[in-house]
C-alpha cells in the first residue's frame, strides 16, 4: 500500500517511503523563468500560452497527469511527461488570480503519487483607461472667458491594482485650436482663451486619459453659439463639427 503525502509545500521526503517505487516527490522542482524549487510559482498574465516552463518533478516518475484544474475555467493547463507544464489560452487577473493544480506522477499501475501545484497569477498593466461614452457634443457661451468650464470627464481603468489603473492625467491630444482650451490632471476642462465663434465656431477635442503607460480616448465636440442661437441652430453646428471631423477622418 502506498501513501503520499499531499501538502500545499511539498514536505515529503521522509514519510511512507518504503514500499514505493516512487519514493516521494522529490523536493518538488519548478524550474524556468519562475523557478525557485518550491510547489507554488507564479506567472503574470501577460504571459503568453507556451512562453513560460514550469517543470515538476517526482522521483522514478515516468509520466504526469492533471487530474483537476481550479478554477476550470480560462486557460487550460497541461503536462507533458517530461513534467513541463504549459498552457493553452490566455490568462487574466482581473478574472482569476490563482489556479490550483492536482498532479499525479506515474511509474507503473501501482506505483504513484499526487501533489497539488498552486499558480499564482500577477496582475499586468494590460487594460487601457476608458471613458464612459466615446464622444459628447457640448455647448458653450460665445465670449465664454479664460477659466470658464466646459465639463469634467473622467476615465476609469479596468486593471485590479492601483499600480496600473491610477488615471495619472489627462491631455488633449488634438482638435484644440488656438490651444482655447485646457484640461487639469482630473480631467476638468475649461476655457484657456476668450472664445469667439466668429474666428472658431467649433471644435473637435480628442480627450486623452493615461494611466502612464496606456492611454484612452474620447471625442468632445464642442459648439460655440451666441445667446440668440436657436436650439435648431446649435444642434445644426453640432452637426457640422460632428460632420466636418468625420470628413477629415475618412480623408
Ligand atoms: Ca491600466
Ligand atoms: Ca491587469
Amino acid at each position: 500500500m502506498k501513501f503520499f503525502s499531499i501538502v500545499v509545500v511539498f514536505i515529503v521526503g521522509s514519510m511512507y517511503t518504503a514500499e514505493c517505487a516512487i519514493s516521494a516527490w522529490t523536493e518538488p522542482v519548478i524550474s524556468g523563468a519562475d523557478g525557485n524549487g518550491a510547489a507554488s510559482t507564479s506567472l503574470t498574465e501577460s504571459d503568453s500560452a507556451g512562453g513560460t516552463s514550469i517543470t515538476i518533478a517526482a522521483t522514478n516518475a515516468v509520466s504526469y497527469t492533471i487530474d483537476s484544474q481550479t478554477p476550470s475555467t480560462g486557460p487550460t493547463f497541461t503536462i507533458a511527461n517530461t513534467g513541463v507544464i504549459s498552457f493553452t489560452g490566455s490568462l487574466d487577473y482581473e478574472t482569476t488570480t490563482e489556479y490550483l493544480l492536482g498532479i499525479t506522477a506515474t511509474e507503473d499501475a501501482s506505483n504513484t503519487g499526487s501533489a497539488t501545484v498552486t499558480i499564482s497569477i500577477t496582475d499586468a498593466n494590460d487594460n487601457n483607461p476608458t471613458f464612459a461614452s466615446s464622444s459628447r457634443g457640448i455647448t458653450i457661451k460665445n465670449g465664454a472667458t479664460a477659466g470658464t468650464s466646459l465639463a469634467t470627464l473622467t476615465a476609469t481603468d479596468a486593471d485590479a491594482t492601483s499600480a496600473f489603473n491610477t488615471i495619472s492625467g489627462y491631455t488633449i491630444s488634438a482638435g484644440n485650436t488656438n490651444s482655447d482650451f485646457a484640461v487639469s490632471n482630473s480631467g476638468a476642462i475649461t476655457v484657456a482663451n476668450t472664445l469667439d465663434n466668429t474666428v472658431t465656431a467649433g471644435y473637435a477635442l480628442t480627450l486623452q486619459a493615461t494611466d502612464g503607460t496606456n492611454t484612452g480616448t474620447m471625442e468632445v465636440f464642442v459648439v460655440v453659439k451666441t445667446c440668440s442661437s436657436s436650439a435648431v441652430a446649435v444642434i445644426s453646428s453640432l452637426m457640422m463639427v460632428v460632420g466636418a471631423v468625420l470628413v477629415t477622418k475618412l480623408l
